[in-house]
């Protein structure tokens, strides 16, 4: 069988590195796009460099020519464009930035494919979202429901959408989006709610933290396992046809909930006082290897307005329907108890293991107090 050849952009992150391993596993040869930094710092995927086919390039989704050059030189059968600023927060601080990599890079990786003339043959995954939901107007969410974006990021991934299905209609391409909801795992990035939780949750179990500050603790979520989903954006590919995927569990939770459950299984029990900004969380027991601890009655986990948003989406909740029927994906692989212990348990090893870089960069005032960087 002829090995085909996958292009990934946005490969360094969560779902590339998940999706580079998949792949591999299937036999692709896997290309990826790599931005240029000072810091050369590729955590997800150096367990992959050097390995027979799996390559990189450097490009970016704000420079067309380097997307036309590469997208010509790899040559594609498929490409997953993951690449994107995806932080909803950090959208309202950089909202033109989120615009031209969210929304215009999309359009820029379907015309670097019809300038290299590949628009008949290059099958093309773009990594839509849940968000584009927003102020949802009908729960469960599937493939028929309006969409309402809240957020410069949602309104960039809303052009991603459109263009995506326009190209497919104008140019007879293979292009499809999969609308995917919150999904997260060990790889998860430190600033998005269920890592901070769990890294939160074990930083304080071996005395490294105090409290943890959080926003909405009411915000509904439909939290998959990554792993999981980078299946369905292959399986999205190999279909007859190309269509859109509400790719979820059907599943919601708060985040309340989800921190709960993740300082339950490192070993602390929490108890909700107050309402609102005046939420706290107060240890009320822990297990036995955390009594010399001092932790019991102590405030844990606080509400702070820093992590509030401009506009915020609170109800997000999936319907996989279309992708188990068609797709044959299951949505039940993972559940949402064994993602948050998978969660806490590699952050417990990690921060028991904790080294000096990776202490300072998730905790510099810390090391910078202690004199340990200067
Ligand atoms: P992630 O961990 O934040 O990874 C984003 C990737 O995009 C990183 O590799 C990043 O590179 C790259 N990137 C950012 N700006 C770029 C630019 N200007 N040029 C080239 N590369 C750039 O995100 P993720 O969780 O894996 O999500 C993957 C995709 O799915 C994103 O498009 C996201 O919006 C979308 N999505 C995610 C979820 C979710 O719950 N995870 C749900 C729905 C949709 P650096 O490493 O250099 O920063
Ligand atoms: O973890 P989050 O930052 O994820 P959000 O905003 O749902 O976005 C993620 O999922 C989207 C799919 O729906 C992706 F498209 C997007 O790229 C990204 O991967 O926040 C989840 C919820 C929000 O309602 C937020 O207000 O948690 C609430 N929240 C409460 N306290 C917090 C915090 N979020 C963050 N990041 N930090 C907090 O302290």
């Amino acid at each position: 069988m002829c090995m085909k050849t996958a292009l990934i952009t946005g490969i360094t992150g969560q779902d590339g590195s998940y999706l580079s391993e998949f792949l591999l596993a299937k036999g692709y040869d896997v290309h990826g796009i790599i931005r240029r930094s000072s810091v050369d710092y590729r955590e997800r995927i150096a367990h992959l460099e050097g390995t027979p086919h799996f390559h990189l390039h450097y490009g970016d989704m704000s420079d067309s020519m380097g997307l036309v050059q590469i997208v010509g030189k790899v040559r594609p059968d498929e490409i997953y464009n993951l690449a994107a600023q995806s932080h909803v927060q950090v959208s309202f601080d950089s909202p033109e930035y989120t615009a031209d990599c969210d929304a215009t890079g999309v359009l820029r990786i379907l015309e670097a494919v019809r300038q290299n003339g590949l628009e008949h043959s290059c099958r093309i995954y773009q990594a839509s979202t849940s968000e584009l939901y927003g102020k949802v107007e009908q729960v469960p969410q599937d493939e028929q429901t309006p969409f309402h974006p809240y957020s410069p990021y949602a309104v960039a991934k809303l052009y991603g959408y459109w263009i995506v299905k326009e190209y497919r209609e104008a140019y007879d391409m293979f292009c499809c989006s999969g609308i995917l909801f919150n999904h997260e795992s060990e790889r998860r990035g430190e600033t998005f709610v269920t890592r901070k939780i769990t890294l939160a949750a074990a930083r304080i179990a071996q005395g490294k933290q105090t409290k943890l500050y959080l926003g909405n603790l009411s915000s509904l979520r439909d939290w998959g396992y990554a792993k999981d989903y980078v299946e369905c954006m292959w399986l999205i590919l190999q279909n007859k046809r190309p269509e859109d995927f509400v790719i979820a569990t059907g599943v919601q939770h708060s985040v309340r909930e989800f921190c709960e459950l993740a300082f339950q299984y490192a070993g602390i029990h929490l108890r909700w006082e107050g309402e609102g900004k005046d939420e706290k969380g107060i240890c009320v027991s822990v297990s036995d290897n955390l009594r010399d601890m001092d932790l019991v009655g102590k405030v844990l986990v606080e509400v702070s307005s820093d992590f509030y948003r401009p506009t915020d989406v609170v109800n997000l909740w999936g319907n996989p329907a279309k992708a188990k029927r068609e797709l044959g994906w299951n949505p039940a692989k993972t559940s949402f108890e064994d993602l948050v212990k998978l969660m806490v348990e590699s952050d417990m090893e990690k921060v028991r293991n904790e080294v000096i870089l990776g202490h300072a960069r998730t905790n510099l005032a810390e090391y910078l107090e202690k004199g340990i960087v200067k």
